[in-house]
Parts: C-alpha cells; sequence; structure tokens
C-alpha cells in the first residue's frame, strides 16, 4: 500500500479497515531502515497509528501539523512523499532525521530541540486568524517535551488567547529514560488509571441506559457530562481547564478506529483542546517495547534485518568507550569520595552517562525532565547551599539556557560545574543537534572557567582540576569514542596555561580539544615537508593562556586556531583578540566549523566538509606559505 502513497490526498482513498494493515506495513519498513541507518525508532513506532488518523482527517499541508522534537515522525514523512527516499534516513545527501522546511513542504516547523512545538503552532494559529485563513493547526507534544518549560508557558499563552488549536498528547509515559514530573504523572497516572477508566466506562453504560438516541447531539451531551463528572470527581481543580484548555480523553492510541472518531470530532470544536492519546513505546517491534530507553535512539549496524526480532540492542548501539563514559565513571568515583557531589541532568541521564550515579546516589542525583533552563537555576541553588552540583548537559541543549547561566551561576560566582557533552559535530542528528556553538557562548560568561580536553585521560584531570576551583566551570567533550594517542603525553593542568606539545618556529598550530591530537599529527606531516611547527594544546578558552600566543606570535608570526565550533566568537576569536593588540603584524587563520550548518552525514564526513580533520589543517597551514612548491617537499622557513 505504501508504495502507492505519494501523499496524503492517496491515503485518503483506503478504506478505514485498510489502515491497521498500512500501519504494519509503515512499521516494518521503518524498523529494516532504522535499525541500518540508525535514528529514533521506539519514538517513531510508538507514532504510527496517531500520524496515519491525523493525515486521514485533516486535510494536510492547508492544515498544519507541527511534531515536537521530530523524531516521533517517521510515518510522517513515509505518507507525505519521502517513502521512496526512506532508505536515505539520515544518511549525507539524504532526508533528515528531524523534520525541516527545506525539506518537504509537509513539515511546517522546524524540529529537534524539544518543547517548541505548541509556542509554533500558536504563532500559526493566531497569524491564521488575523489575516482571516481557515485552517486547522494541530500540535503533536510527547509527555517528556511537555515537561519543557517552554510548553507550560505556550500553554498558558493559548489559554489565554484562546484560539482554535489543537494539541495531541502524546502520552507513552516515557521520555528518553521514564518521564518525570506532576504535570505529566498527573495526567499519565490519574487520567489513565484503571479507576478513572472504569469511572469513565460506568458513567457511559449509564448514559446510554438513559438517553435513547446516539446522534451527535447525544455523543455532544455524553462528552460534555462526562468532562464534568470528570472535573467533579477526578480533577476538581483541573490544571488545564484552568490554562482554559479542554481536556479531551484519554483514548488509545493505536486504536485507529478511536483515532479518526476523535479528530473528526475535534475537528469542529473551535477552541484550544488538548486531545490525551495514550500510546506505547517501540509499538510492534518487541525488543523495543519491552526496553524503550535502549531503543529511543539506535546506532548504525550492519543490513542484517532478516529476523530483525532478535536484535539485540547492544547490537545496534556504541561499543568503544566514549567521553561520555569516561565522564560517567569519574562522577561514579568521585561521589564516593565526596558526599557533596549532586548531578542535575535534564532528561539525559542515559545520554550523559550518569545513569551509574543515579543507580548509586539515588538521592543526590536529580532528572528535572527537558528543562535545561530550570535544571541550571536548580544548581545555582544547590550551589548556594553548600553542595557541588554537576550539571550535564549536551551543548546543543544547553544553549537554551544561556541567561540562567549568566544571570544565577556567572554574576553570583557559583561553584557550579557544567558538564558540556555532544561539542562539536555530531553525524547524523544533523543542524539542530551539533554542539558548534558552546565555546563562543561560554566564553562570554563572567567568572567562568571554560575547558576542553584532548583524550580521555586529560578529561579526568579536568573534571577534578575542575571540581577544586572555586567558581562557575564548564569542561566540554565530544561525541563518541575516545581518540588520541597511547601512551599520551601530559602535563599537570594548570588554570590558563596552555600544554606545549612539539616546538618550532616557522608556524603555531593553537588547537582546543578533540583537535589537539589532528593538529599534533598534521605538524608531524608538516615536519615531513620540512616545516617546524609548535602544538600547543590550548586546554582553557577561558581563560586564554595568552603569553602562549603572544610568544607564539613573536617566535613565529603565524597562527592558526583550530577548534570544533564556530569560528565566529571561538578559540579563533579569543586569538584574534588577543593579537589584534600587538603592534607588529601577525597572521591568524582559523580552522573550525563555518556559520552555516554542516548537513547530516557521519562526523568523519563532516569533519572533512569543515576541514577539522588532519587533511583539512595541513591544508589550512599550508596557506602560510604560498610560495612552497607544494608537490616538491617543502623547506624550512
Ligand atoms: C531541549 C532538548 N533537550 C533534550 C532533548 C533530547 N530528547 C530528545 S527526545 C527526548 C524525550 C522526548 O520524550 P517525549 O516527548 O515523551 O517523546 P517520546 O520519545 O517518548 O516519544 C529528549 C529528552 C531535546 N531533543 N531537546
Amino acid at each position: 500500500m505504501l508504495s502507492d502513497i505519494r501523499n496524503p490526498a492517496d491515503l485518503k482513498k483506503l478504506a478505514p479497515e485498510q489502515l491497521p494493515l498500512l500501519a504494519e506495513e509503515i512499521r516494518s519498513l521503518m524498523i529494516r531502515v532504522v535499525t541500518r541507518n540508525g535514528g529514533h525508532l521506539a519514538s517513531s513506532l510508538g507514532a504510527v497509528e496517531l500520524i496515519i488518523a491525523l493525515h486521514y482527517i485533516f486535510d494536510t499541508p492547508l492544515d498544519r501539523l507541527i511534531f515536537d522534537v521530530g523524531h516521533q515522525a517517521y510515518a510522517h514523512k513515509l505518507l507525505t512523499g519521502r517513502a521512496n527516499r526512506f532508505s536515505t534516513l539520515r544518511s549525507e545527501g539524504g532526508i533528515s532525521g528531524f523534520l525541516k522546511r527545506e525539506e518537504s513542504p509537509y513539515d511546517e516547523f522546524i524540529s529537534g530541540h524539544s518543547s517548541n512545538s505548541i509556542s509554533a503552532a500558536l504563532g500559526l494559529a493566531v497569524g491564521r486568524d488575523l489575516v482571516g485563513q481557515k485552517h486547522h493547526v494541530v500540535a503533536v507534544i510527547g509527555d517528556g517535551a511537555l515537561t519543557g518549560g517552554m510548553a507550560m508557558e505556550a500553554l498558558n499563552s493559548a489559554g489565554a488567547l484562546q484560539s482554535d488549536l489543537l494539541v495531541v498528547y502524546n502520552d507513552n509515559r516515557m521520555s528518553i529514560s521514564p518521564n518525570v514530573g506532576a504535570l505529566s504523572q498527573y495526567l499519565s497516572l490519574k487520567m489513565t488509571s484503571p479507576e478513572h477508566l472504569l469511572l469513565r466506562e460506568r458513567v457511559k453504560r449509564m448514559l446510554e441506559k438513559i438517553m435513547p438516541h446516539k446522534g451527535t447531539r447525544f455523543i455532544r451531551r455524553f462528552q460534555r457530562a462526562e468532562e464534568s463528572v470528570k472535573s467533579f470527581l477526578i480533577s476538581p481543580t483541573s490544571f488545564l481547564a484552568a490554562w482554559g484548555f479542554k481536556y479531551l480523553g484519554p483514548i488509545d492510541g493505536h486504536d485507529l478506529k478511536k483515532l479518526l472518531e476523535a479528530f473528526q470530532h475535534v475537528k469542529n470544536l473551535r477552541r484550544p483542546i488538548l486531545l490525551h492519546v495514550v500510546t506505547t513505546k517501540g509499538k510492534g517491534f518487541a525488543p523495543a517495547e519491552s526496553d524503550p530507553l535502549s531503543f529511543h535512539g539506535v546506532g548504525r549496524s550492519k543490513p542484517t534485518l532478516e529476523g530483525a526480532d532478535s536484535l539485540e540492542p547492544a547490537a545496534v548501539g556504541q561499543v568503544k568507550k566514549t567521553y561520555t563514559d569516561v565522564f560517567g565513571a569519574y562522577m561514579t568515583q568521585a561521589a564516593q569520595k565526596d558526599d557533596k557531589i549532586v548531578a542535575v541532568t535534564a532528561a539525559m541521564s542515559q545520554g550523559t552517562g550518569l545513569e551509574p550515579f543515579f543507580s548509586a546516589f539515588p538521592l543526590r542525583a536529580f532528572d528535572v525532565g527537558i528543562a535545561e533552563q530550570h535544571a541550571v537555576t536548580m544548581a545555582a541553588g544547590l550551589a548556594v547551599s553548600g553542595l557541588k552540583p554537576v550539571v550535564a548537559i549536551y551543548s546543543t541543549f544547553l544553549q537554551r539556557a544561556f541567561d540562567q547561566l549568566f544571570h544565577d551561576v556567572a554574576l553570583q560566582k557559583l561553584k557550579v560545574l557544567f558538564a558540556v557533552d555532544r561539542a562539536g559535530l555530531v553525524g547524523e542528528d544533523g543542524p539542530t543537534h551539533q554542539g558548534s556553538l558552546d565555546l563562543s557562548y561560554l566564553r562570554l560568561l563572567p567568572y567562568f572557567t571554560v575547558m576542553a580536553p584532548k583524550d580521555e585521560h586529560e578529561l579526568t584531570s579536568m573534571l577534578d582540576f575542575a571540581l577544586n576551583l572555586s567558581g562557575p566551570v564548564a569542561v566540554r567533550y565530544p561525541r563518541g569514542p575516545i581518540t588520541g594517542r597511547a601512551p599520551t603525553i601530559s602535563s599537570p593542568i594548570e588554570l590558563g596555561r596552555a600544554e606545549v606539545l612539539c616546538e618550532g618556529s616557522d608556524l603555531t598550530i593553537a588547537a582546543i580539544g578533540q583537535t589537539v591530537w589532528p593538529a599534533f599529527e598534521a605538524a608531524e606531516v608538516l615536519a615531513t615537508k620540512g616545516l617546524r611547527v609548535t602544538v600547543l594544546n590550548m586546554r582553557f578558552i577561558k581563560p586564554l593562556d595568552t603569553s602562549a600566543i603572544l610568544a607564539a606570535a613573536e617566535k613565529c608570526g603565524r597562527i592558526l586556531s583550530v577548534e570544533e565550533n564556530s569560528l565566529t566568537g571561538g578559540l579563533y576569536g579569543a586569538i584574534s583578540e588577543t593579537i589584534v593588540k600587538l603592534p607588529q603584524p601577525i597572521q591568524v587563520k582559523g580552522v573550525g566549523l563555518p556559520e552555516e550548518p554542516i548537513a547530516h552525514a557521519t562526523s568523519d564526513r563532516q569533519r572533512a566538509l569543515a576541514g577539522v580533520d588532519v587533511e583539512g589543517i595541513i591544508k589550512a597551514a599550508l596557506t602560510f606559505f604560498p610560495h612552497l612548491n607544494l608537490e616538491a617537499p617543502l623547506k624550512a622557513k
């Protein structure tokens, strides 16, 4: 069936009874492709019927459909003209793992960072009303994403504006890990509790006895009566009603008949509605249903999907030791020695490597939901209370909390350690998830110390060093397996001091973090061409080792900065700001990420495209020496 569906109009040609079979077909394709290419399998499996029903009842793309995070929307891609390209999911040049306006007219709004869907949908709804258009606007948001402060702000605003807006609350009780938070507990546990559902059934049966006809009027009255009973008996001060939303549900999110009825019904209600749909994360793929955490995001694997049912999560996950693993192990050890250490994560205990800490120290571990802003300020509060908070957040998501970093942490000089994971290029997740800005934005913050390790050994030393500092500090490190040299060259960490890895007088390469070893290798290659290169492992971007930079300027007159961060405002910016104060002209060039985001591809390929690999560094270094004949071995200056 799927091959005949080029757009939702084709979907509507199917009879409702055919839709369950279509759902099966979609799932089987998804499992095949995602276990091969990697991606968000469990979330997308759980939303198949929901998405079929939305496209069946609503008139997309005229009616606007907005997905929160977008990791649940593979079925949407399959029904909106991308089935024949679905095998390219997350591959270079292929379709994105999230939603992108450039990719399809059905992708109404960008997705990737959580909890923006209701705000965007409200903007579209209000815009529609102002320009006098007539269409529906629907936001699909998970129970995890609804823990984000932005979603709460949007509900509050939507309730006040009373625009015609449908919020579909896709409740699978899971964020990446089991979901947290009072609101989700209230909706998931209370509204779907056996007592509530029994009561609902009884009311229904009672009304069926009293009311002889089952016309629309009856259904409306029933629904009104049901809502009143629910409000009276179960939620006298219903949170959502107080916010101006009408709550409907819960309904079974895998029952297509019920979904079609519900969407048909809410289409006619012209006000803010929250429709509660209960789904199973990983639905239809036994390993994912029983372990949705491991199958939330799966890595690339070999194409062996005959017998996908026997796939183990380990087979599709990462196997090599990562920076994240090193951080996680360090935290557990450090916390054993120091009972003041506490950990805070914004719904990413697994992704940030904190699971062992959560198991060992449940009372000192806080998952605050997808709430990065709150995580940062809560940590500031923990610091004021005399504890030593460590906040582990991905670089891209920490962007959400820039003001909290400045106002609540930096200005008060509070001792909070930020473990900034996934800094730099992240591969297949693409532009929304790249950690390309943290060196730039963290460097702006007063009283902050900002470091990046070149390898595993240095990460541990930096974490130790950071926990002994008195003010705010961030350590940023990349996604993926540890690379580097063994045995590593390493001198003790000193505040604001770079490490000299090798010395030469033709050029200084000043590198930071994961680019240090590639820079060192580039220097080795350049040496074979007769160039004598100093390699500085900067370690700190704040405070910057200006004396090392000034000495390099003096000695070589040429500096090449290397970083896996935007060239704007990062190490290149910091070095340029230092050099510009010198009276003599010094040549400074930078290797780093361009402002224009790099599309999804493997991380190695992205590094090659940005020139932040060994080859790119050599190429950039050689631009300082245009007079040298590159074909012939290069001579020293
Ligand atoms: C701002 C932000 N923080 C963290 C994440 C990482 N993240 C991606 S999906 C997800 C869980 C979302 O849970 P939910 O909305 O319930 O969807 P489900 O995966 O359960 O379908 C998280 C924390 C993110 N995308 N954006």
